[in-house]
């Protein structure tokens, strides 16, 4: 009895020990960011010109619209390029210099344009080449930038090429994919797709062969190691560039290539995202992410963006450590990506002073001039970030202000500048084709990993006015049906309402024109000691200008000295002020100074 006793309690003790291990292991911060940063070269030189009219870029404001839901012109209840137009007085008017499209090119829509059928064409539904063309004319008319989204890792199975790549074994276009014979009856490997859900290889009978496809099955992966595949869409790179598309954003640009002798990929007990060891889902992606050919090929794309003399730009959506963004950027010679997505901000974050301070330092050691961070904090994938401030506008009012006066490149992704929510719309009933591989988590594990599991949630119609439809479209049937609370967050109340967050947008931007330093200057933040608890204060200057950004993070008043002598011109306020050099923040103030 007693030797039964003490097995069971070594078993037990055992397990304890590998829970722990395993919580930990999930939970824990495992970076290691001062090493990191010694292993980087201290010194950049830029291959590439820096002056200021080909790094326009670098100074920018970014509004991201998902054509989708943006505005519909033709009761289709599906918004398009007409309605984007109509809009564009909009966009020009809050402030925005630079706008990015999600695709909108041909596609099934079956992951919403995220899986293109033809690279040059138009999905219907949106409208066709002749409007992308006035289009882009008519932004650069209001003198705003344009920026397009290429989907390079993976196509739609209904392109044409994957049509004929897929009937038989010795078309043409055979080895336009990734293709593989399996072994027995199992696929080629062990590689589960990004979701981590399913094996990222589908069988197809015609070549008895398996295709990868990283995303979902209807998204087959681009063989781009093929100089013919690499070199056609090189051919689509131009025809974009000369319709003067200012840039591009792309997707899920590490995972392009693949080790073409596809090993297994390490299994490891990481579930939860290490993005910076490429571990999770319990898989270590040591074989099919940030492979080294994904760093050439940057460098092979900023050749061709750079033969154009007025400056275009890329922008990556990319995974990882701050080791793989700065290899994408070009690690010495600044000779890759313009610039990455940094994502931290992106699935939850604390709403604290230290925080944000702490990320900034982070972002700051990381990417110092003449790099640029990008701060962003919504998108058309994840919760809006007004779901991560307890839906209170003050905390969003503080967000704005943070995002549009730090060094970096600033990303508002559309509804985000009059506080939109994220909607309710249950998994059951999700046009998402990611939803369906959710529906079997529960619940608290989705809420605690972050993610959301039903992205049309944050692709509910534009919120317009508060009229039925939300002034998004005339139909009563939209695409995806628009929040019931447009009645009281929506463009047409806040554009009347000057305490509204969109005229939070409105003065910030305004006033990162008229003071550039707040998109060129340095970053230095306030001494803690000298700043009550919760306080956030940094200085951005330039030989001309300085500016200097105070934010109370607390539901408490701070009232405290300006130690700051001669700085007393007030540039912004909100719930806070300076009288005779003393500074008050009431809850969740903010307050922008200069001299
Ligand atoms: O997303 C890549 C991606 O892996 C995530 O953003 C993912 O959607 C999210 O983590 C799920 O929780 C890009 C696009 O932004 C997305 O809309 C596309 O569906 C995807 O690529 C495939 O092209």
């Amino acid at each position: 009895m007693r030797r039964i006793l003490k097995y069971t309690a070594i078993i037990f003790g055992l397990i304890l020990l590998f829970l722990t291990y395993f919580v930990w292991l999930n939970l824990a911060d495992n970076h290691n960011n001062e090493a990191l940063l010694d292993e980087l070269p201290s010194q950049i030189t830029p291959k590439y010109d820096t002056s200021e009219s080909k790094n326009w870029w670098k100074q920018t404001s970014v509004y991201q619209v998902y054509p989708r839901s943006y505005k519909d012109s033709d009761g289709d209840g599906i918004g398009d390029l007409n309605g984007i137009i109509s809009k564009l007085d909009y966009i020009k008017s809050v402030g925005f210099e630079t706008i990015w499209f999600s695709p909108f090119f041909k596609s099934p829509q079956k992951d919403h344009g995220y899986d293109i059928s033809d690279y040059q064409s138009i999905q219907p539904e949106y409208g066709n080449l002749v409007l992308v063309d006035s289009l882009i004319n008519e932004v650069h008319k209001r003198d705003m930038k344009i920026v397009f989204d290429l989907v390079l890792n993976h196509t739609s199975n209904q392109h044409p090429w994957f049509l004929e790549s897929k009937s038989s074994k010795d078309n043409p276009k055979s080895d336009w994919y990734v293709w593989k014979d399996g072994k027995a009856d199992t696929p080629p490997n062990n590689w589960k797709n990004i979701l981590g859900q399913i094996s990222a290889w589908n069988y197809v009978k015609e070549r008895d062969q398996y295709y990868y496809a990283a995303f979902l099955p209807f998204q087959p992966d681009l063989n781009m190691s093929n100089p013919e595949v690499k070199a056609e869409i090189f051919k689509i790179v131009k025809f974009w560039l000369d319709k003067d598309v200012d840039g591009f954003r792309l997707d899920i640009f590490n995972f392009i290539f693949e080790d073409t002798s596809y090993p297994d990929n390490p299994s490891t007990l990481q579930l939860s995202n290490n993005m910076s060891e490429g571990k999770w889902a319990f898989e270590e992606h040591k074989y099919n992410f940030h492979q080294p050919e994904v760093l050439e090929f940057a460098k092979e794309l900023r050749e061709i963006l750079e033969s154009y003399s007025d400056g275009r730009f890329m922008i990556g959506e990319v995974f990882g450590s701050h080791r793989h963004m700065r290899e994408l950027l070009g690690l010495e010679k600044q000779d890759g990506l313009n610039l990455v997505f940094l994502f931290d901000f992106l699935e939850r974050f604390e709403f604290s002073a230290d925080y944000f301070r702490q990320k900034v330092e982070e972002y700051e050691a990381f990417y110092p001039s003449p790099l640029v961070p990008t701060y962003v904090f919504s998108n058309h994938d994840q919760a809006r970030s007004i779901t991560r401030l307890d839906n209170d506008v003050r905390k969003a009012d503080i967000l704005a202000t943070f995002q549009l006066t730090m060094r970096g490149v600033p990303f508002t992704y559309q509804g985000e500048e009059i506080g939109m929510t994220t909607g309710e719309i249950p998994l059951t009933e999700a046009q998402d084709p990611l939803s369906e591989g959710w529906l079997a988590v529960p619940k608290w594990f989705r809420e605690e990993i972050g993610v959301l599991p039903n992205r049309d949630n944050c692709r509910t119609p534009m919120q317009w006015s508060k009229e039925t439809g939300a002034g998004f479209s005339s139909n009563d049937i939209t695409w995806l049906p628009v929040q019931q609370n447009h009645t009281s967050i929506n463009v047409e109340d806040q554009l009347q309402d000057k305490n509204s967050l969109l005229q939070t947008y409105k003065s910030l931007l305004a006033i990162r024109k008229q003071y550039p330093v707040l998109k060129d200057g340095t970053m230095k933040f306030i001494d803690n000691e000298e700043l009550p608890e919760d306080v956030l204060g940094y200085i951005r200057a330039n030989s001309e200008q300085t500016v200097i950004v105070y934010l109370n993070f607390s539901d408490k008043d701070k009232i405290f000295n300006n130690n700051l002598e001669g700085y007393n011109k007030v540039l912004f306020q909100k719930r806070g002020n300076l009288n005779e050099g003393e500074i008050k923040l009431n809850s969740f103030g903010a307050l922008i100074v200069t001299n």
